[in-house]
């Protein structure tokens, strides 16, 4: 499909970036499914060498069963390169991510590699980050007292009223990797995501946000036609 071939020239683009020796941070959702499964090609094809750490048990399943070695964070300690999605992003190469539910593993991974590529579609580009749900990881202990406190801080924000839905519901709630629940906050639009992200934080309960600010070294746009451009 179109959009499937955007996502794939966007995945083929960001292997530019990967020379043999690295460790590479390997995202999670459909595009970068593309990235792993292009990446296994070239290893297979050209003797790429890389070791790859996952974003999330779905990534791991797919890279070690298309048998890129893999490693944990810790062991790995730093990595060259992360590769990942994103739900938007903006001018300023800040995003929003977590569609996927991994934004907590996907953030940790991102912020210890010297670069963080990030692969999209024209569909995910905004004038200003807010249309797309934010994300918001919590623990499970308290988690509607914890939306509470997470309503205020909008409140404080010029963004009171707005609806904060528990992932998956209250009876099937989601539960991420890390054992946790994630708030989807519809915000409509955010003024100040670097000051949001700090707020949303700071609240108890709260784990992490899918606001990502000052992490992406660059954005690829994939197009329909296999084309693909780099921003930033
Ligand atoms: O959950 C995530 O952060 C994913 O990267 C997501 O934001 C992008 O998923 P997609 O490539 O399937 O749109």
């Amino acid at each position: 499909s179109p959009a499937e071939r955007a996502k794939r020239a966007a995945a083929a683009r960001a292997l530019n970036y990967v020379e043999t020796g690295m460790t590479l941070g390997l995202g999670t959702g459909s595009t970068a499914d593309w990235m792993v499964r292009l990446l296994a090609e070239r290893m297979k094809a050209e003797g790429l060498r890389v070791i790859g750490v996952p974003t999330s048990t779905r990534t791991a399943a797919q890279a070690s069963a298309l048998g890129i070695p893999l490693s944990t964070l810790d062991d790995a300690g730093w990595l060259d390169l992360t590769i990942d999605g994103a739900d938007e992003f903006d001018d300023a190469r800040r995003l929003i991510k977590g569609g996927g539910g991994a934004l907590l593993q996907e953030k940790i991974v991102a912020a210890a590699s010297d670069r963080m590529v990030v692969i999209t579609d024209p569909s995910k580009h905004v004038e200003r980050l807010g249309a797309f749900p934010l994300p918001v990881e919590v623990v499970r202990f308290g988690h509607e007292t914890t939306a509470r406190l997470i309503a205020r801080v909008l409140d404080e924000h010029g963004l009171g009223g707005r609806r904060i839905a528990l992932r998956g519901g209250p009876s099937g709630a989601f539960v991420s990797d890390e054992g946790h629940h994630i708030l989807d906050l519809h915000l409509g639009a955010i003024p100040e995501p670097e000051r949001l992200n700090t707020a949303l934080n700071v609240v108890p309960g709260v784990v992490e946000t899918g606001l990502f600010c000052g992490i992406a070294s660059a954005i690829v746009v994939g197009y329909e036609d296999g084309t693909a451009r780099v921003i930033g």
